[in-house]
Parts: structure tokens; C-alpha cells; sequence
């Protein structure tokens, strides 16, 4: 098949800008097939917003993977992102198993946590069976928080280079191979992306905004994906995915009132041109 075809497993937050909202289109805008399965139905996100509903999904979730299995269907990439429950984990294992192409990669940003927390419902039981889907990964897209929390490494506020080797050193210990770890910075004014594969490590730097959004995780992750299943390396990848990230929060800051999320829509068209480079 010439068009590319990549599940995505991560909750459907019907209002914030995040997982599968900001997924299914960037990801369809790179140009490639985009299935879903989601992992929970909220009405918000759980940043900011009070009392949201929370549907877990976990129960569909092998259901699901035995229908695709008797249709035969096969996909390019897994790529998850926010789960809804520990079991889940044990079924995106077992979704990894039976319906990726041979050679097709698992793309993993173990979302859970962020600024040197947990998100809202995640312990400690989760980031154990995160380990196990890193292990499996071929791609981990943590930010420091989730790394710290993955490798038992004390989370920084400052930090330089030596510390996320160390970071990086821990994750390869529980079985990650390569490595897109984002939000790195070793000044206020700066942020950037450090990559790790094939042995190597290289860094991207870049201005860092103030006020950060909502969402930015999952929007990286997602334009990353895009890209690196239209054939980029890792590296530069991890650049595309950087700079429309950083387009879409300068987006947002023109419009003060919006406050729940960032506004993706308007960079697609500048994330779709980087593809053509
Ligand atoms: O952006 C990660 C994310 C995804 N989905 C939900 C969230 C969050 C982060 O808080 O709450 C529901």
C-alpha cells in the first residue's frame, strides 16, 4: 500500500486541544491513515478543568483487537499516548503483538506526568507497567518528569547536559532504544528537544515562550509521528515536530483568551510544507 496507515491509541477528550483531537488531524495532515482506538471518553481534559466525566474504555480495548484480528488488518506504526487505566498497558502489548506489520514501529510518549508531577489519576503501579511498554518501544517520547519518574532519577527544575545523559542512560537501561526527549532547557530562554539513537546523541535548541499550553506533549508527539512515518529521520523529525510546537504556541498567544489548550489548527499548513523539504 503507498498510503501509510498507523493506529493511535489515546483518550478522546472532547473539549482541550489534546490526545486524539490534536492526533487524527495532524497526523491525517502529514498525509497519512489514521486509526484510532480511543482509551477513554472525557469531557475536558484534566488539567485546569474541574469536575470532568470520565468513561475508561479498557474493557473495549481486546474486543476491539479480536475483531481487527479475524479482518486481518495490519497497521505501519502504533503510536499511544495518554492511557486510561494500567491494564491497558498489558493490551497495547498485546495490540503491539498482533496487529503491526512486520518491521513497523511502536511509538510510545508514556504521557502521565509533566512540571514534576503525576497527572491527576496516575500512581506509581502505572509508571511500573510503563516501564514494560518502554521496553518494547523503539521510539520513547518522554518529557524530564516522565523520564524521572521512569528511571527513579530525581527530577530537576536545572540541570545540564551530564543529567539528561544520565536520564537517557536510565531509559535505555529499561529496555527504551531510541530516544526523542523533549523540553529541555538549560536556560529560561531556551528549550529544546535532545534525540538519542544509534548510539549518538544530538540536541535542538530553541526560544522557550514563557507561558507554555496545554496539549504540547501530545501535539509534538503527534507531528512527530507525522513525520517520521513520511519517511524522516529521527532527528529531524523531532525538528519538524519542534518547530510547528513552537509556531503553534505563538499561534495561541495571540489570542489571550484562549487558555485550555493551543491552537494547532493554524500552523498544519507550515508543518504540511516542512514535509515536502
Ligand atoms: O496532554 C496529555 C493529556 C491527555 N489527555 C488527558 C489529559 C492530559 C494531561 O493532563 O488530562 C485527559
Amino acid at each position: 500500500m503507498l498510503t501509510k496507515r498507523i493506529l493511535t491509541v489515546q483518550d478522546i477528550s472532547c473539549v482541550g486541544q489534546c490526545s486524539l483531537t490534536v492526533a487524527l488531524p495532524i497526523i491525517s495532515a502529514c498525509g497519512i491513515e489514521t486509526a484510532i482506538l480511543p482509551s477513554a471518553v472525557l469531557s475536558t481534559h484534566t488539567g485546569g478543568f474541574t469536575g470532568f466525566t470520565f468513561c475508561d474504555l479498557t474493557d473495549e480495548m481486546p474486543k476491539i483487537l479480536e475483531h481487527w484480528k479475524k479482518e486481518g488488518i495490519l497497521f505501519d506504526a502504533l503510536y499511544t499516548g495518554y492511557l486510561g487505566s494500567t491494564r491497558q498497558i498489558q493490551y497495547v502489548l498485546d495490540i503491539a503483538d498482533a496487529v503491526l506489520a512486520p518491521g513497523a514501529p511502536l511509538i510510545i510518549d508514556p504521557a502521565m506526568a509533566d512540571n514534576g508531577s503525576l497527572y491527576y489519576g496516575f500512581d506509581q503501579e502505572f509508571v511500573d507497567a510503563m516501564k514494560k511498554l518502554i521496553a518494547r518501544a523503539d521510539i520513547t517520547l518522554p518529557n524530564v518528569t516522565e523520564a524521572s519518574f521512569l528511571t527513579g532519577i530525581e527530577y530537576k527544575e536545572s540541570y545540564d547536559a551530564a543529567y539528561v545523559d544520565e536520564l537517557i542512560k536510565g531509559l535505555t537501561d529499561i529496555g527504551a532504544k531510541q530516544v526523542v526527549m523533549t523540553g529541555i532547557g538549560y536556560s529560561p530562554e531556551e528549550s529544546g528537544v535532545t534525540v538519542y539513537a544509534d548510539g549518538k546523541t544530538r540536541h535542538y535548541s530553541h526560544i522557550r515562550y514563557a507561558k507554555g499550553c496545554h496539549g504540547t506533549g501530545d501535539i509534538y508527539a503527534s507531528a512527530f509521528t507525522g513525520a517520521y512515518m513520511r519517511g524522516k529521520e529521527i532527528y529531524d523529525a523531532a525538528v519538524i515536530a519542534a518547530d510547528y510546537t513552537l509556531s503553534c504556541i505563538e499561534m495561541t498567544q495571540k489570542d489571550p483568551e484562549h487558555w485550555y489548550g493551543a491552537t494547532f489548527e493554524k500552523s498544519l499548513p507550515k508543518l504540511i510544507a516542512s514535509l515536502e523539504d
